[in-house]
């Protein structure tokens, strides 16, 4: 029987280039996002190869998560690989200038959010005895950059997460992984500049980033493993980049 995978964050970026390499490898999909226009899209493009079922929720409002969750036509009912991808940077600032508005999103979608996907999911797959559930990190989950305060503090959490996951799960069949790119061109600097286009671009510029497919490609691989291999924690980064800040940017 075909699997199913729920991907937060599937409109855009990392999420929407792992629907297209689960596609390819049959599996049905639950793509998730707020922005309802790309999912209708996402589900047009994909529905000729896999069935595919939207859900149109803000990881941050837990109530509508459940619910939605809940409420999942039978077909779909069945998740067994979950990415918990949602998420991105807002602002790049000092510490004592930053905006309040988005520590609270940084720290309620990347981190809060996981949990509470997480948890409308993970009891199902425990009484299956099967699931795989990868987080997206971060290479700012390993190390912490200049402005990047916030912003690395979630990713961090999502690291410490990922193995309280590993642990607490262990012996109950369902797999945890964790997968940390460096710099991936994607709308990830847009939201982070609160859509400035120019800015955005720059950070991209000078050397070659990771594009969302070469990531998704490896979560494809990441779950495709046989049952008693796990990949739990698997940094990716791009050939120019030795670490959040040694990059081989051309002026
Ligand atoms: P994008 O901005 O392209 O995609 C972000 C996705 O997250 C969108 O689909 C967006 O959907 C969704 N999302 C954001 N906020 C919410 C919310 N409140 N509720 C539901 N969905 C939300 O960025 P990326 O693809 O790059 O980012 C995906 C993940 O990868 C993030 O967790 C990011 O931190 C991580 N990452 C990115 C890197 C990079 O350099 N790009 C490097 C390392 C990790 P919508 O707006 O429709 O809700
Ligand atoms: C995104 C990569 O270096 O902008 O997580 O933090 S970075």
């Amino acid at each position: 029987m075909s699997r199913t995978a729920l991907i937060t964050g599937a409109t855009s970026g990392i999420g929407k280039a792992t629907a297209e390499s689960f596609a390819a490898l049959g599996f049905n999909l639950i793509i998730c996002g707020r922005r309802e226009d790309r999912l209708k899209a996402l589900q047009q493009q994909l529905q000729e190869q896999v069935n595919v079922h939207y859900l149109v929720f803000d990881v941050r409002d837990r109530k509508v998560v459940e619910a939605e969750i809940a409420a999942l036509p039978d077909a779909f009912r069945q998740i067994d690989i979950l990415v918990n991808n949602a998420g991105n940077a807002h602002g790049l600032d000092l510490i004592q200038d930053g905006d309040p508005d988005d520590w609270d999103a940084m720290l309620d979608i990347n981190v809060k959010g996981l949990l509470y996907v997480t948890k409308a999911i993970v009891n199902g797959m425990i009484a299956r005895g099967n699931g795989h559930i990868v987080n997206v990190g971060s290479i700012a989950g390993k190390e912490v950059y200049a402005r990047g305060n916030v912003y690395c503090a979630s990713k961090h959490a999502v690291d410490a997460l990922t193995r309280g996951m590993l642990i607490d799960l262990n012996g109950t069949g369902v797999k945890v992984s964790s997968i940390d790119p460096g710099l991936v061109s994607t709308e990830f600097s847009e939201v982070r500049f609160k859509g400035d286009k120019e800015r955005a671009e720059s950070v991209y510029q000078g050397y070659s980033p990771l594009v969302a497919s070469d990531v998704a490609e490896v979560i494809a691989f990441m779950v495709t493993r046989p049952a008693h291999v796990n990949i739990s924690d698997l940094v990716i980064l791009p050939t120019d980049q030795a670490s959040s800040t040694v990059l081989n940017k051309k002026q």
